[in-house]
């Protein structure tokens, strides 16, 4: 067989695959509202972006930078061939915001609504929004409207006129990911921002420093970055503030974590007061007023950087031996009288505290929760890792919670289903719907240990977009069957791989290897 033939044949393959069934609404996330009819319109080579109606100015380019973004998604390596206008052509879109703000964080009002008539000379989409933000979530729509038609070789928007009228379940829709077991390179960490906008996804755990290494440049302690793996896996603050601008031009809000006292390791690379000893390295020295100005100093440093609402302060998997073996570091809880699990929760509070200090709302870890919840600050959103269902007692204790159960959201098991993401309900066992709210969403997680700049991608997608669908859609729009929805996913599955996401087939991840 030639190379071309070969190119051929697989190219037959994809779209025999991904263009079964054109039947049904092929929506993903499912919005909340839609109806459409029959008729196939054109979209013109000319299609262009009108904002009349507008009250928000676009300084920073964030709708035309999207807008151009979709062109190319829709368009991307086919030739238009169709008219630029005439009957059925749609020639354009006009966006109206309502809004003048275009600050991005946590509770920006996302929704928008869509129409695409399905007559008129000339024929244009409208998009409004209260926000560009709702803007860039209905364009991500109107994209997933386009195909591409090998026959007539142009690219058609079927079913007008369509009406859709859209908004988030949940404001929080994370995914974690981890720089301190692989590091990421800032291009992989934007390819995985560009994939999470097309389901709608909007905030980037960046779990950055861990035991393993700690990868970001700390101006205030310079030092600190010492415990990198090398001199090239490395994140200059430059890099931070690039990442972050990136994603919030696109809708993504980006929490950093330093998680404390545990998974520490790596600050006493650079530093080695921060340890209790040479031999007993974690959890960070409580004993020593250093490990608090080292604390304060990053998150100041990230208080210029990371303009989200929260900060992400750990507190997880904390094992205080360390603490009691260590002569001076026992001297100085004997001193203060507190035993270890007091000096765990004195060192938790202390640097919930500094966060607040520097602005920060903050999120930690559940065993925080499970082990003093009532100390917590009330500006503290628990983040439930563990199988327990912590989130009931959490939003019954008026605190905010985050859903990541282990068992359903963490990527990194890799014999976790699609299906079992999907189901994933974070308002289970929550029915007082002023407990309801206080779930602010919940999180799908990349730990690092396992998978590097290779393999991230196919880890990731389609599962945590199964999980998306949970974060955005309403209850009565979820199926109850996975089933209901496996073909719609497998389609948008190959719409992640023609945008270049690497997200692996359906029956990959999660499934045994086939039996010889
Ligand atoms: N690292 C940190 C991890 C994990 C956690 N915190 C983790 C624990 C268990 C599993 C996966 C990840 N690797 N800092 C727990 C929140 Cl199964």
């Amino acid at each position: 067989m030639s190379a071309k033939n070969l190119r051929f044949g697989l190219f037959l393959g994809l779209f025999l695959i991904c263009s079964v069934a054109v039947h049904g609404i092929d929506l993903w996330p499912m919005p909340k509202s839609v109806s459409h009819g029959s008729k196939t319109l054109y979209v013109s080579r000319e299609f262009g972006l009108y904002m009349e109606g507008s009250n928000y100015s676009d300084g920073l380019g964030i709708l035309k930078g999207a807008f151009e973004r979709m062109v190319d998604l829709v368009e991307a390596s086919h030739v238009i061939d169709g008219n630029s206008s005439g009957s059925g052509v749609l020639s354009g879109v006009n966006v109206v915001v309502h809004s003048p703000e275009d600050s991005l964080n946590f509770g920006v009002d996302e929704s928008y609504t869509l129409s695409v008539p399905a007559y008129g000379n000339p024929i244009h989409a409208q998009i409004e929004a209260e926000t560009v933000f709702g803007a860039l979530h209905a364009l991500q729509t109107f994209s997933q409207l386009c195909s591409f038609n090998f026959v007539t070789r142009v690219v058609e928007l079927r079913s007008a006129p369509w009406t859709i009228s859209d908004l988030p379940r949940f404001p929080y829709r994370g995914l974690l990911i981890d720089t301190s077991r692989h590091y990421l390179p800032v291009r992989i960490i934007k390819g995985v921002i560009d994939a999470m906008t097309f389901s709608k996804l909007n905030v980037l755990h960046w779990h950055i420093v861990d035991t393993q290494s700690f990868p970001i440049e700390i101006p205030s302690y310079p030092r600190l970055w010492n415990g990198a793996y090398s001199y090239s896996e490395r994140y200059t603050m430059a890099d931070a503030v690039d990442i972050v601008q990136y994603a919030e031009k696109r809708g993504v809000n980006v929490l950093a974590e330093i998680d404390v006292p545990g998974h520490a390791l790596s600050w006493g690379v650079g530093y080695p007061s921060l340890w209790p000893s040479a031999s007993c390295q974690e959890p960070l020295d409580i004993s020593n007023e250093f490990t608090f100005k080292v604390i304060d100093g990053i998150l100041s440093d990230f208080s210029k950087v990371f303009k989200f609402k929260f900060v992400h302060l750990g507190g997880d998997e904390v094992d205080t031996s360390c603490w009691t073996i260590t002569p001076h570091v026992k001297a100085w809880l004997n001193q203060h009288h507190m035993n270890e699990s007091d000096g765990y929760r004195y060192f938790v509070l202390r640097a919930q505290k500094i966060a607040i200090s520097h602005g920060y709302d903050v999120i930690n870890w559940e065993e925080t929760f499970n082990n003093f919840g009532n100390k917590l600050s009330p500006r503290t959103v628990v983040h439930n890792w563990l199988g327990g269902g912590v989130a009931q007692r959490v939003v019954a204790a008026g605190l905010r919670c985050i859903v990541s159960n282990q068992d359903k959201w963490y990527l990194d098991h890799l014999d976790a289903k699609w299906e079992g993401f999907y189901m994933n309900e974070p308002l289970t066992n929550i029915s007082k719907p002023e407990q309801q709210k206080l779930v602010i969403g919940g999180e799908v997680c990349m730990w690092g240990e396992h998978i590097d700049a290779s393999d991230i991608e196919q880890t990731i997608w389609p599962r945590a977009a199964a999980a998306a669908e949970r974060l955005w859609s309403p209850l009565d729009k979820l199926a109850s069957d996975p089933k209901q929805v496996t073909a719609r996913l497998a389609r948008f599955r190959c719409l992640l791989n023609q945008r270049g996401v690497a997200a692996a087939p359906l029956a990959g991840l999660g499934r045994a290897a086939p039996s010889e």
